[in-house]
């Protein structure tokens, strides 16, 4: 049985959806980042941790690439092209989309407030633009990034699109626009915000 550590309104709930696609068990545990329960898994205290047979897995990238390729879903296999394509995208999001939506994040709750610059808001909201602009781009007319295989950085882009609301960016109308009702629409998704109580 997995254990993630992590409340549903972190990066933990990439890991929630991630098991509920792949239909595990787990358990929940709602643990703040910070606390000195998270920073005996993470020394940096963030969450979530995903924890396997009493060892730890910390990086919600990381964790759900890992359940993928142990339950052979979401991902195409290690060592082929079709993985490192899926892979580039999965670093996308983190590099282009993640990464403005935590640069906001940072600068507006996250940091101390004296060492917080609100006024970089609209710079990240122009990096996000250009973001979504290439994700249409490399999207095409594909259903999902990789064709019609929902994948790992689907789930993540998904994940970032939510946050991306909660956050009062825009997201785009279109084809990006379609997809990311198309990804957050699924069902796994759905159980796992109802089971976390999100
Ligand atoms: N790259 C890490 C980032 C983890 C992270 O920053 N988690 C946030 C919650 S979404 C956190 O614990 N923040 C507390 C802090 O920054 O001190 C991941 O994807 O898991």
């Amino acid at each position: 049985m997995y254990q993630v550590i992590g409340s549903p309104r972190t990066r933990s709930m990439r890991v929630y959806w991630a098991l509920e696609e792949m239909g595990l068990d787990y358990e929940i545990n709602t643990t703040p980042p910070r606390t000195d329960e998270v920073r005996a898994h993470n020394p940096s205290g963030k969450v979530p941790c995903l924890i396997v047979d009493g060892e730890a897995i910390i990086d919600s990238v990381a964790i759900v690439q890992f359940l993928a390729d142990k339950h052979s879903q979401l991902t195409f296999p290690a060592g082929t092209v079709k993985r490192a394509q899926q892979d580039s995208f999965t670093q996308f999001c983190c590099d282009e989309v993640d990464g403005s939506l935590w640069m906001a994040a940072k600068n507006s709750f996250i940091h101390p407030e004296d060492m917080r610059v609100p006024a970089i808001k609209p710079t990240a909201k122009y990096e996000f633009a250009n973001a979504m602009t290439t994700l249409e781009t490399r999207l095409g007319d594909n259903e999902f990034v990789m064709g019609d295989t929902f994948t790992v950085p689907d789930l993540l882009l998904g994940h970032c699109a939510n946050w991306a609301v909660g956050a009062k960016f825009d997201l785009p109308d279109g084809k990006v626009g379609e997809y990311f009702k198309r990804v957050t629409a699924r069902p796994a998704y759905q159980r796992a915000k109802e089971k976390t109580g999100y």
